[in-house]
């Protein structure tokens, strides 16, 4: 089975700052981690971060065939994109969405998820286990 992780903005400069809420960890590092468990799960994970939001839209039609499962955390734009909601629902490929905070325990604005909606499931408030957690979701994906 083959995962794709798309990452959103700012999501580049986990690790550097806001350690209390997204912790302690770099993307490369939570990446590494997934990786490891992947390998033992027999499935194979492409990660990719972006700060563009047509970069993401770009991403998740290519997907297409290439990928059997989105994880898709779409940070700041899962409360603003119609555009990545439209993606998801036309491309068709399973997609996860997956945060590291808890985005309902937040913000009045981060409560909303726009792409929720059109996903399989949300992962929300466990930090680097929620990428974990995510992996766990895709590769039993049809066994729903
Ligand atoms: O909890 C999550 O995973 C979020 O998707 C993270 C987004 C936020 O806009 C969502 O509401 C919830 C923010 C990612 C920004 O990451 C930073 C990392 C370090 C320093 C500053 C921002």
């Amino acid at each position: 089975m083959k995962i794709l992780y798309l990452n959103g903005p700012n999501l580049n400069l986990l690790g550097q700052r806001q350690p209390e809420i997204y912790g302690r960890r770099t993307l490369a590092e939570i990446e590494a981690e997934v990786r490891k468990r992947a390998i033992k799960l027999g499935s194979e994970v492409e990660f990719r971060q972006s700060n563009s939001e047509g970069e993401l839209v770009n991403w998740i039609q290519a997907a297409k065939g290439r990928f059997d499962v989105l994880v898709l955390n779409a940070a700041a734009y899962t409360h603003t994109s119609v555009a990545l909601r439209d993606a998801i629902a036309a491309v068709g490929v399973p997609t996860i969405e997956v945060h590291l905070s808890n985005i309902t325990a937040r913000e009045k604005f981060r409560r909303k998820s726009l792409i929720a909606p059109v996903c399989v499931g949300q992962i929300t408030g466990f930090g680097t286990t929620s990428y974990m957690l995510a992996l766990e979701a895709a590769v039993n994906i049809n066994a729903r």
